[in-house]
């Protein structure tokens, strides 16, 4: 029972006439209602941070013995990007890189994901590596550390070596070798700086968008055996690459960062719960949840039919290997509802007037970031979750000011880390949150046209101005809370 002082007790009467419910709800509130206790927590020692990745901030193409990626010649066809746009000088963050160290400690970051140009390391992919690459990215991390900043290290983010591309690249079984072999190099040489490895970026990504439908490098539109085959040396590449981390240096911590389909039940009902755990596992089948079962599904191998890619059962024990940690890149959200067929579920698929930001593909989903972790807690047995990326592009615009108010990307945010926070205090494993994306960079096809940072670049002068949400994040942080 909560007692009223007279006064307050007085006017709550005086109000209650037209509402009676305002009588109930206070008489029943545990603490008093200020603006005050607002606050929603995290556990001490949350991890936040930032993601970056090579080819989208780095620029430096031709320097210190770089070669060549699928992305430079990707970009440098016409047609290929928004307005011919390529990465060749991107945010200079080759350069600029103290620049970038001193904004995340100003915003209070606890860690850094960035990942590493493969072909900085092996310009040919395989053979000779470049010195000059293992120490650029040694002088990077050593900076991260004096900082006080955890690197998490992703080491494919999409630039393939253009020469293992012309062998074939992920169709082939020798560019998932090539990869472990570059992943144990790399891991052996940065392994004393870096201690938690992320093998690959959204696989399903690289190999939808890059051999699939072709919108991404290398541009490839295969029928789908083949397409089932280049699925299978990814995670083939994720397998062998964190056997070969591991091999190379001891105590890394390895996971993989999977913009998994974000599967949510279409509303918190326990037919469309138990609808959305058969989907979590059958949508993601070719990729997060072969990782974490070392099978692929009956029913992906009978959907495939004739066309299912050739495997052993070597390979699917590698693929299997249990990981340290699962990343998930969460932006939009698939619900799903309960249906009586044989898969147990329906994706739903949202109207044409369902709420999207900058990017058209960018719909709305924050309850993603309470289910997925969630489910995928509970059905692939993962204990420690990372969120490995969230955010969204917004429409920014350079006020009179000379500041940025992103307020959509700050209501972004701000729902969907309250959905974060919601499942943190259930107890579901989520660690750490890395925000896609530090600065405004090149988002592939779509160029400098999609900005995802919560720092402002102008790309003519490489002036970085931090954004409104880079005010919000560093509050979140400052608190540890929302
Ligand atoms: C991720 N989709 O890509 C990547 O990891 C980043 O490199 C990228 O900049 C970021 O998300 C923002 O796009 C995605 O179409 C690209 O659903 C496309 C999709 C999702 C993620």
């Amino acid at each position: 029972m909560i007692r009223l002082s007279r006064r307050m007790f007085g006017k709550l009467a005086a109000m209650s006439a037209a509402n009676s419910a305002l009588t109930v709800e206070a008489s029943a509130a545990a603490k008093p209602l200020t603006l005050a206790n607002s606050d929603r927590p995290f556990p001490a020692g949350f991890l936040w941070g930032s993601a970056t990745a090579s080819y989208q901030v780095e620029g430096a193409v031709n320097e210190d013995g770089r070669g060549t990626s699928i992305w430079d010649t990707f970009s440098h066809t016409p047609g290929k990007t928004h307005n011919g746009d390529t990465g060749d000088v991107a945010d200079d963050s080759y350069h600029r890189y103290h620049e970038d160290i001193a904004i995340m400690q100003a915003l209070g970051l606890k860690s850094c994901r960035f990942s590493i140009a493969w072909p900085r390391i092996f310009p040919n992919g395989t053979g000779t590596p470049n010195q000059k690459g293992i120490d650029h990215y040694r002088i990077f991390t050593e900076a991260l550390l004096k900082a006080g900043i955890e690197p998490f290290c992703t080491l494919y983010h999409w630039d393939l070596p253009q020469v293992l591309q012309d062998k074939g690249g992920w169709q082939s079984k020798d560019t998932s070798e090539a990869f472990a072999a570059y992943a144990g190099y790399t891991a052996g040489k940065l392994g004393d700086l870096i201690k938690n490895w992320m093998t690959m970026n959204e696989l399903s990504s690289f190999i939808e968008l890059g051999y699939g439908n072709g919108i991404h490098a290398p541009g490839l539109k295969l029928g789908p055996q083949q397409l089932a085959q280049a699925r299978h040396h990814a995670v083939l590449g994720h397998g062998l690459g964190m056997q070969a981390i591991r091999a190379n240096s001891k105590g890394a911590r390895v996971g993989v960062a999977e913009n998994i389909e974000a599967i949510i039940p279409a509303f918190n009902a326990p037919e469309h719960i138990a609808a959305a755990k058969k989907a979590m596992v059958e949508e993601n089948a070719a990729y997060s949840n072969a990782i974490h079962s070392g099978k692929y599904t009956d029913a992906y191998l009978e959907r495939l039919g004739t066309n299912a890619p050739n495997f052993t059962a070597q390979e699917m024990k590698a693929i299997g290997a249990p990981t340290d940690f699962q990343g998930l890149n969460i932006y939009t959200a698939v619900p799903v509802r309960a249906v009586d067929n044989a898969r147990g579920y329906e994706r739903i698929s949202n109207p044409a007037s369902y709420p999207h930001m900058a990017s058209s593909w960018l719909t709305l989903g924050p309850e993603a970031l309470y289910w997925c972790p969630k489910i995928a807690a509970e059905v692939w047995n993962v204990r420690e979750i990372y969120i490995t990326e969230n955010g969204c592009s917004s429409a920014d615009v350079v006020a009179q000011d000379g500041q940025i108010y992103d307020s959509d990307r700050v209501m972004y945010l701000n729902a969907y880390m309250t959905q974060m926070q919601r499942a943190v205090s259930e107890g579901v494993p989520v660690k750490g949150y890395f925000l896609w994306s530090l600065l405004d960079n090149f988002e592939w096809a779509d160029g400098y046209e999609k900005r995802f940072g919560i720092t402002y670049v102008d790309f003519k002068t490489q002036k970085r101005t931090p954004k409104l949400s880079s005010k919000f994040y560093a509050n979140v942080i400052a608190k540890n809370g929302l």
